[in-house]
């Protein structure tokens, strides 16, 4: 299955596709929400076309694509650039933006922030500003975590992961969910969801975790920890950093050292990029709310979760909840201040049946980009 950006590539509306995400991009960095998933939208209906789309009629009148959209859409075809996307990356602060959210774990409020101060490039963070370890790492390996990781890269990651995980309790289960469960060609990071039969809550995998990172930290696989979340609170995730070993093989190729010579001279393991690696520990009883979550992509969550609660039920990445307080006209702020929002649960082991229960027609998830 391709990714968006393969499925982008033969599509007769590349070029405007690039352009129109290059502009959701910068929206989502500026944290427009609206703009972006707008533009979002509307990629997703380019992507499904046959033909070119030249003119802003021809644009209006397909699904999801608004006059202002489909104005901007005719401003590609025949000057193959937009002017709105073009002043947005003249701004040198707009490009400070993009460069900073580009750090992990850095969103656009510590961006700005760090913009109103004056600095714009990360030379000038590592001189003037005093920098968690998680951000030193996240601006020392910059590049690498902004490179896509090959889908071949990210099996085999997975698979030395799930030897490690087998060999310390052969009953838990790894899955590797994120965008490459989507068929992704490529992957930002990789997501692992760790479960067990039987389990009932995250605290049962706690103690099973603690040994695997230590174990693959001890094996120089793991390379960095990054943030982790005790159980209780929204799941139990664990961010890091991995390094695929030289003497494990990729099955395509892809991944080589890159020190210019040629091959594999043993001069120095962490020439090989350093990848974002995320764990999430889901218990059995909540395996089918944390697929779903943990497959996403993050707009076909968001578009499901408001489709719960339009029919007063309530979606998280432990489950489905019916007789949800205040029916479909509460905010999520307003259910977020009441912590959680009550209700009784209706489904949480079996991701079909959350489906059903909603009354989703079943998607793959190489069917869920949107
Ligand atoms: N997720 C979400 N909302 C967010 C962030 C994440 O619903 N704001 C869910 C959906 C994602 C999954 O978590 O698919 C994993 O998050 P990633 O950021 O790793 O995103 P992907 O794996 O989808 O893409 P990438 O290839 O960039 O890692
Ligand atoms: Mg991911
Ligand atoms: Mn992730």
């Amino acid at each position: 299955q391709a990714g968006a950006k393969d499925l982008a590539a033969g599509n007769p509306n590349a070029r405007t596709i690039e352009v129109l995400q290059n502009m959701a991009n910068y929206y989502d960095r500026v944290n427009d929400h609206w703009r972006t998933t707008a533009y979002r939208k509307a990629i997703n209906t380019l992507k499904r076309q046959d033909a070119r789309i030249t003119t802003e009629e021809e644009a209006f009148r397909l699904p999801m694509i608004g006059r202002r959209l489909a104005q901007k859409i005719e401003e590609i075809v025949t000057t193959d650039r937009l002017q709105r996307l073009e002043y947005a990356e003249a701004e040198p602060t707009g490009q400070s933006l993009q460069l900073f959210t580009g750090i992990y774990g850095v969103g656009t409020g510590q961006a700005q922030h760090w913009i109103a101060q004056g600095f714009r490039t990360l030379d000038d963070l590592k001189q003037k500003v005093k920098l968690s370890t998680t951000q030193l790492i996240g601006i020392e390996h910059y590049d690498e975590f902004n490179q896509r990781i090959p889908r071949a890269e990210v099996e085999a990651l997975g698979a030395l992961i799930q030897k490690a995980a087998a060999r310390i309790d052969p009953r838990v289960q790894v899955i590797i969910g994120g965008s490459y469960r989507r068929g992704a060609e490529s992957s930002g990071d990789i997501d692992l969801i760790v479960t067990k039969p039987g389990t009932e809550s995250t605290g049962d995998l706690v103690p099973f975790l603690d040994k695997l990172v230590q174990r693959l930290e001890q094996d120089k696989f793991l390379v960095a920890r990054l943030a982790s979340s005790r159980p209780g609170h929204d799941g139990s995730k664990w961010h890091g950093c991995c390094v695929l070993p030289r003497t494990e093989g990729v099955n395509d190729g892809s991944v080589q050292d890159d020190d210019g010579d040629d091959g594999d001279d043993g001069d120095n393991d962490d020439r090989r990029p350093w990848r974002r690696i995320d764990f999430l520990l889901v218990p059995e009883s909540e395996m089918g709310a944390a697929l779903i979550y943990f497959t996403g992509n993050d707009i076909f969550n968001r578009s499901m979760r408001l489709l719960a609660s339009k029919k007063g039920m309530r979606l998280n990445q432990r489950g489905l909840y019916g007789g949800v307080m205040g029916g479909p006209a509460r905010t999520n702020r307003a259910r977020a201040a009441e912590g959680g929002g009550g209700g009784q649960l209706l489904e949480g082991r079996n991701e079909r049946r959350i489906f059903e229960i909603l009354g989703v027609q079943w998607r793959e998830p190489h069917e869920r980009w949107c």
